[in-house]
């Protein structure tokens, strides 16, 4: 039986492509389905309650898809494959399935970057983070700075956009459009869907006290080429038979 859709009609074509290589992410606003957003809300508050006892090594927040059917479904949903291929071409592996979950009076996350292969920009590696409830730009809100990713830095680190802008930012300009660099807050209505290219600045703000629990889940894919630190993915996981992941579990 066919997969249910997971993504509402979207348009991620030269336009929207050009815009995420300029700027590093592209925000795709509601695109989850309402029917894939509760499935999504019922896994990721699954994932919350088990990593209250969480297995050092095997977590369950990094590493949600080997603890969840549904999560797991998405990994080579035919839909998530296609948009993942808009990204980054044909050849395309499978990297890690992470939740990001954040309850009220979470502190958020300073600014970082991630790595893969830093010295060559014919290998890319997308994070498509599915936002399901959504979040207010000040509160467990998603940041970038536009630009960033093609300095391909992996050692990106500031603990405040203060920090950040008179660290990291100095002296750096966007490399194509020559335009200074700035910090930018994302809006993210329910169900939406953010692409970013790893080596991006990013940063989230703190989910208020009394807010709910931002329920979030991102998942990882990348041109083959290189290893891949971030590749949570046990052994047995990779042997096992998915359909439509043929291919794509490896490293190489
Ligand atoms: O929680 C988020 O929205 C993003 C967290 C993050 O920095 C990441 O997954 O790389
Ligand atoms: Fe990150």
């Amino acid at each position: 039986m066919a997969q249910p859709p997971i993504f509402q009609p979207y348009t991620f074509g030269e336009e929207e492509r050009k815009k995420m290589d300029r700027d590093g992410h592209f925000v795709l606003p509601g695109l989850l389905t309402s029917e894939a957003q509760a499935n999504l809300t019922r896994s990721l508050s699954h994932i919350y309650e088990l990593s209250r006892t969480s297995t050092a090594g095997h977590e369950p927040n990094r590493f949600s898809a080997e603890y969840d059917n549904y999560l797991e479904s998405i990994i080579a949903h035919p839909q998530m494959l296609e948009l993942a291929r808009k990204v980054l071409g044909e050849n395309i592996r499978y990297d890690h399935c992470v939740s990001l979950n954040r309850p009220g009076g979470n502190g958020g996350i300073g600014w970082h970057s991630h790595g893969y292969a830093n010295d060559d920009p014919s290998l890319g590696f997308v994070r498509i983070f599915f936002y399901v409830n959504g979040f207010a730009p000040d509160d467990g809100g998603l940041k970038a700075v536009p630009g960033s990713h093609l300095y391909r830095d992996a050692r990106i680190h500031g603990p405040t956009d203060e920090v950040l802008r008179q660290g990291w930012i100095v002296g750096r300009k966007h490399p194509e459009t020559g335009e200074p660099l700035e910090i930018e807050a994302l809006s993210a209505p329910p169900g939406t869907v953010a692409l970013m290219w790893t080596h991006a600045a990013h940063a989230v703000s703190r989910r208020k006290e009394d807010s709910d629990t931002r329920w979030c889940v991102v998942y990882a894919y990348r041109n083959p080429g290189r290893p891949s630190g971030a590749r949570w993915i046990t052994p047995e996981f990779e042997r096992k038979p998915i359909r439509g992941a043929e291919g794509l579990m490896s490293l190489y």
